[in-house]
């Protein structure tokens, strides 16, 4: 090496002094960066940067079984501003408070305290036309984006079930949470130039499409669902009670066809709501089924073969003792004992009991599992409650008695329309859903056939017998049902209220060919009685009555001529008064 340089110093000495020119090039480049055009090459690069904007996406369009719209996206104008931009055009903010009618002060002072934020909301939701009115006055730093705002045409008649979305177009309540992922889809990008004032130099390109959310159409019939909420808000004022829930549904398909509650509200004006009108009362508040329970504990009893319907039980003297428990009927019966179909008629507690003495409580527990009772119904609507069946090791004779004719369990109104679906559909149930089907679902025999058409033939009794809740019948066809009325728990006393009771219907129809069960739950009426025959019968027949008739059900119960022309298509002449019978008992 040494021998080598000192061959050829010359050429050592060129490389080193050219490395050294580059060098300097090198550092006067950075210094005349640096220092000598710092600032306005700084002022170019904060000029234009590129950023991202989100575009909302579209979200899916809800409707009943028909297609009627539920819940609608349409766009809005939300206009945001740049606080610290806007403080250069203070003499523009009268004219900006104005437009949006805000008051000008209390913007003035919101603009001053947020004075360096890049980005505050100035009023969302606005018409695409108002948000073009404010735009249009041209204020610095006042800007708009296009959002979709929720509206339900249905409004307070399908308020639980639909639900609603926040500010922000997420599912907060209802399908809408449920299905919030299907509707929702995916919100795009789109990158733009922005100068440093945040003003849009230069829409470069979509980066990501905004995908659209997927409709979902719903099980609920728009025009049922109307005739629901009607009869049952017209009950609830009537009755002077505290609130209520019905919910039909095909027995055939496991589509609930309508659920309804009162209270309610308006979901396209949340303002003032209080939490009670926003329960789906339905699916999250549960009850003691009270006598509605004895159809199942009946059928029960049919299942083990050791029953039949002419069987009969002695109820006299209306009470029977349980060491320190005593179980009363309430009504007085005519005879000392009543068959089967007279124990659900008289609707006595007393045979109920004794029956599920014979039969034990595990087949009463068997069954009410089997067909739902406080059991999850796999819908998993949000706030939707299980109930509870309690287990029936842990019973002991008062508890297999009381369990029987329908206390110390709890449901929900939808368990309660499910089971009944169960008696309805021959001893088939199908899933519950609140999704419109296409397929004929899986049905599973809980009941057998045979069983279930007894029960059926009984529970026709129970509202055509000479005793009967003659209040629940339906004109030109015939129905069946049970009514229970059930004194309240009352809290804090641990036991049952003295004058605060719920006034229960559970029913079906038509019987040759039953296709639509219907619950009627009335919590607390306070007027004209309390007695489920009495206050809610009335309710279940006027909605079956309209549901038949709006499903084009051929009529089962007319005179001999007319029900041949009904079968045949010829239109029949239906009469639209409700029947009107004597008042039999007075409370
Ligand atoms: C009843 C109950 C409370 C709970 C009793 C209703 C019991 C009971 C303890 C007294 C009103 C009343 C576990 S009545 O549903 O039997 O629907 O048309 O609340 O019995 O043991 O002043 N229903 N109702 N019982 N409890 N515990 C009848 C009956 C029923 C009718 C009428 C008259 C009760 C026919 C209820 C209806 O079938």
């Amino acid at each position: 090496m040494k021998l080598e340089g000192a061959l050829y110093p010359w050429r050592f000495r060129v490389v080193l002094g050219l490395l050294a020119v580059m060098v300097s090039a090198i550092a006067w480049r950075i210094i005349d960066l640096q220092v000598v055009d710092r600032d306005f090459l700084k002022g170019q690069g904060d000029a234009r940067s590129v950023r991202h904007i989100p575009i909302p996406a579209h979200r899916g369009l809800i409707t009943d079984r028909n297609g009627e719209p539920l819940a609608v996206s349409t766009p809005v104008t939300t206009l945001w501003a740049n606080a610290k931009e806007m403080q250069l055009a203070k003499d523009r903010w009268p004219a900006l408070a104005m437009a949006l009618g805000q008051d000008p002060k209390a913007l003035a002072e919101r603009l001053e305290a947020q004075a360096n934020k890049e980005f505050i909301y100035l009023v969302r939701g606005l018409t695409p036309e108002q948000g073009q009115a404010v735009l249009d006055l041209k204020i610095p730093g006042v800007y708009g984006i296009e959002e979709f705002r929720r509206f339900y045409p249905a409004g307070e008649v399908t308020a639980h079930m639909v639900g609603f979305t926040d500010i922000d177009d997420r599912g907060r309540e209802g399908v809408e949470l449920a299905y919030d992922e299907w509707l929702a889809g995916v919100p795009g990008k789109r990158q733009v130039i922005k100068d440093r004032r945040g003003r849009l130099i230069k829409d470069v390109q979509v980066t990501k499409n905004a995908k659209a959310g997927k409709p979902l159409a719903l099980s609920i019939d728009l025009r049922l669902q109307y005739l629901a909420n009607r009869e049952l808000r017209n009950a609830i004022v009537e009755n002077g009670a505290k609130a209520g829930s019905l919910v039909i549904m095909d027995v055939k398909t496991g589509e609930i066809l309508a659920m309804v509650n009162q209270p309610t509200y308006n979901p396209n004006n949340r303002r003032n709501l209080q939490p009670a009108m926003m329960r789906n009362r339905a699916m999250i508040d549960v009850f003691e089924p009270g006598s509605t329970m004895k159809a199942i504990s009946m059928s029960a009893a049919l299942e083990t073969g050791r029953w039949k319907p002419s069987d009969t039980v002695e109820v006299y003297p209306g009470t029977l003792q349980l060491g320190k428990y005593t179980i009363r009927d309430v009504s007085k019966t005519e005879g000392p004992v009543l068959d089967l179909t007279g124990i659900l008629i008289n609707s006595s507690n007393v045979g109920m009991s004794k029956v599920a003495f014979d039969i034990g409580g595990e087949t009463i527990f068997r069954l009410a599992q089997k067909i739902g009772l406080g059991q999850d119904t796999g819908l998993g609507f949000p706030g939707e409650r299980v109930g509870n069946l309690p287990n029936y090791r842990e019973w002991r004779k008062a508890e297999t008695a009381t369990l029987s004719y329908g206390y110390g369990l709890s449901v929900t109104a939808i368990q309660l329309v499910h089971a009944f679906s169960a008696l309805a559909n021959n001893g088939r149930i199908a899933p519950l859903t609140l999704i419109k089907s296409d397929k004929t679902p899986q049905t599973t025999q809980v009941i057998p056939e045979n069983v279930a058409k007894t029960m059926q033939g009984m529970l026709q009794q129970v509202i055509e017998a000479p005793r009967g809740v003659f209040r629940a019948q339906v004109p030109a066809y015939h129905v069946a049902g049970k009514s229970g009325t059930a004194r309240k728990t009352s809290v804090g006393t641990k036991g049952y209220a003295e004058n605060s009771y719920r006034s229960l219907f559970a029913g079906f129809g038509p019987m040759s060919d039953p296709r639509y069960a219907i619950v009627v739950v009335i919590d607390e009426p306070s007027k004209a009685g309390y007695f489920g025959g009495l206050v809610s019968a009335p309710v279940f027949s006027k909605v079956m009555s309209g549901t038949l008739r709006l499903m084009n059900i051929t009529p089962d119960n007319l005179p001999t001529t007319q029900q041949a022309n009904a079968a045949s298509g010829t239109p029949v002449p239906v009469s639209y008064t409700h029947l009107t019978l004597p008042t039999i008992c007075s409370v």
